[in-house]
Order: C-alpha cells, then structure tokens, then sequence
C-alpha cells in the first residue's frame, strides 16, 4: 500500500480540488480539503500575495503543510484583467463569461493568457516553495464546451485548433492547463524535500 503524504489545499472551490488530485495521481500527495471556518481575505495585489494569504491561512487552522492556488485570466487588450479579480468580476460564472466577450466585443486583439500561482508552506505558515504556471491563447468570440469551469469555455489555448478548454477532455486539459504547469514544480519540490 502506497504511504501518500497528506497536504491541506487551501480552497472553497471543488473543481480546483479536483483537478490538482488528477492531476497528481500517482505522485504519492493527496490533497485535501482544509478544515471548517477557512475563509481568508484575499486583500493581496498578486497572484502570488493571494497563494500566500490562502495557504497561511490553512496551515494555521490544520497546522499541517498547505498549499494554495491564485489564479485567473489576464487578458491583454483589457490591461490584463480580469487577472486577481477573475473570481469576483461577475455574480455568476455565465455573468462573467458575458461580460469579457461584451468588453472584448470591439477589439482586434484577443491574447489572453491563464496563470495559476502556488505557494506551498510548513505548519507553521512559512514559505517552501512558490511557482507560477501559465498557459497562452486567445478568447473566442463564442462560448463552446461543457468541461471544466470557469473561463473555459472561452479560452481558445494555443496550438489546439480551435478548441476551447471545455471543449477538451478533462485528462487533455490537465495536462496542460496552467495549474499542471504550476503543480508539476510543486510535487517535484515534494518529492525531492519532503521524503515522500
Ligand atoms: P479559492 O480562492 O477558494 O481557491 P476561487 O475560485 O475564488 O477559489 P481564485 O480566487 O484563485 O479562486 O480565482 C480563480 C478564478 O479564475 C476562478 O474562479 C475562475 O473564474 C478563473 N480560473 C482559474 N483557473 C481556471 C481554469 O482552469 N479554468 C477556467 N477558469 C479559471
């Protein structure tokens, strides 16, 4: 029987739970879900700030190591945005998916990228590693696709012939998301500094 080493991942949402435990099958890490009462404010101006904020936070309720997941959609002709606010841009995931197409609705350029920052820390709070994964594309012009969450639907990924990312499988798009960008640095720093 295989002795897995068992990490917090500092999260409310269920789809990021799910793949990052995908996408580590058979790594010997199981994530899992941090203890009740995690609610952290996520007041950091980055990426990375708000990883740190998250996994902080789960390791001072379970006192175990945590790591933690910022991430978003950064689109160039909108200055980057939605980025750090990718979650809250809209009430709803359909909201937001409206809203990027009605702002992109004039422009010519449609570059857009996903990045996904991670940060691991001890029980006590204190950083192991951080690492940033990030995957290019372009938005669609219409949604397409049923997979995934999020700004999937949309997200038109480089060198996929016009597939967005929900048009993908589950198994394609974890192994090359911006979140398995990010994580396969994290289990590698695991594997090499926390004996698994
Ligand atoms: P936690 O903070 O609890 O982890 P969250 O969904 O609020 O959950 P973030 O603050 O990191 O997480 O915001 C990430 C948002 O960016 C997410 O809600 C999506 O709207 C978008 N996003 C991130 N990764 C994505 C992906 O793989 N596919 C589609 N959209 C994604």
């Amino acid at each position: 029987m295989e002795n897995k080493i068992k990490i917090v991942f500092a999260t409310g949402n269920a789809h990021k739970l799910h793949e990052i435990n995908e996408i580590s099958k058979g790594s010997g890490v199981e994530f899992i879900l941090p203890p009740k009462g995690f609610d952290p404010e996520e007041n950091g101006t980055t990426f990375e700030q708000n990883s740190y904020i998250k996994a902080k936070e789960a390791s001072r309720l379970s006192k175990m190591i945590s790591l933690a997941d910022d991430s978003g959609l950064c689109v160039e002709a909108l200055n980057g945005e939605p980025g750090i606010f990718s979650a809250r841009y809209a009430p709803t995931p359909q909201a937001r998916i409206d809203k990027l197409l009605a702002n992109l609705a004039e422009s010519g350029n449609r570059r857009a990228k996903f990045v996904c920052a991670m940060t691991l820390v001890d029980e006590s709070g204190n950083i192991l590693t951080q690492q940033i994964g990030e995957c290019h594309g372009k938005i669609a012009k219409n949604q397409s696709g049923t997979n995934g969450f999020g700004y999937d639907p949309v997200f038109l990924i480089d060198g996929y012939d016009g597939l967005t990312l929900a048009d993908m499988s589950e198994e394609q798009k974890n192994k090359i998301s911006h979140r398995f960008n990010a994580l396969n640095k994290i289990i590698t720093y695991i594997q090499e500094n926390l004996r698994v």
